[in-house]
């Protein structure tokens, strides 16, 4: 139904409710709330009314058609790598390589070598030799693997382990009785007694190499080690090869073996 229609039927209700009623509104003061209400006699034709009011906001339309294609999106990461392809076919030969060396060739220069360093090795033999021979002359003494020399001088006990070690070896201890020999056969030719890398100094009556082991081998003398004085924890060789402790600070001749 129309809203014109509707506003007809309206007009008609009210216009019927006031004819049976005077006390209620007048024609006029209603009429305007309809454009289409007509008052007054019916002797003719009134002017037309003024345009109604706006209507209701009608119902949501249809849904439209589809709409034009959108622009192109951004690259996306690239895919996950294929199957392996097929096999290519087989290359042309290559150029021919230079000739090779005789393995007979390397086993003569391996000979040569060899010789070289026999050569070198019977030289380094040879030196060994001399500077012996020069260490025995000048008083040292080969004792198994041992070197044992002597600088001719009396020290006392540290000062004689001193010159030892900075020279690169050891205040002497015999470990047997062939080493004791060749320190006693080295003493006889300067002194009459030589220190010898023992001592007792850290604890009483415990004799020590200076290395700090405690000793495996001994020649004392008759009576010794006595501790005269309570101050004696040095050890001393005796031109017979026998030992004797006697104070540190007495000096004796050093013997150094390498
Ligand atoms: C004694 O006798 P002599 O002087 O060689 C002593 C040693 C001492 C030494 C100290 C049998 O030796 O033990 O170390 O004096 N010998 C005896 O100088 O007592
Ligand atoms: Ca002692
Ligand atoms: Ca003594």
């Amino acid at each position: 139904m129309h809203v014109l229609q509707v506003c007809k039927l309206v007009t008609l209700g009210i216009t019927l409710v006031i004819t049976m009623d005077p006390n209620l509104g007048k024609c006029e003061e209603i009429s305007n709330t309809c454009a289409v209400i007509s008052c007054g006699t019916h002797a003719h034709n009134g002017l037309p009314g003024r345009d109604g009011r706006d209507g209701k906001e009608g119902p949501k339309g249809e849904q439209g058609d589809v709409g034009l294609q959108g622009l192109r999106g951004l690259q996306g990461p690239p895919g996950k790598a294929g199957p392996t392809g097929p096999k290519g076919a087989k290359g042309p030969p290559g150029e021919k390589g230079q000739e090779g060396k005789s393995g007979l060739l390397d086993l003569e220069d391996l000979r040569t070598q060899f010789r070289a360093l026999g050569g070198h090795m019977q030289t380094l033999q040879d030196n060994l030799e001399k500077q012996q021979k020069i260490l025995l002359f000048l008083g040292g003494k080969k004792i198994g693997d041992k070197v044992l020399v002597t600088n001719g001088k009396e020290e006392n006990f540290d000062a004689a382990k001193e010159k030892c070690t900075d020279a690169g070896g050891l205040l002497a201890a015999p470990r047997n009785e062939a080493e004791n020999a060749a320190i006693q056969d080295l003493l006889q030719r300067d002194a009459s007694q030589a220190f010898l890398g023992i001592s007792d100094e850290h604890v009483e009556g415990l004799f020590k190499y200076v290395s700090g082991e405690q000793i495996t081998f001994s020649n004392w003398n008759l009576g010794e080690p006595n501790n005269n004085k309570d101050a004696e924890d040095c050890v001393e060789i005796l031109s017979d090869g026998k030992w004797n402790d006697i104070p540190c600070s007495l000096a004796r001749l050093v013997i150094c073996e390498f």
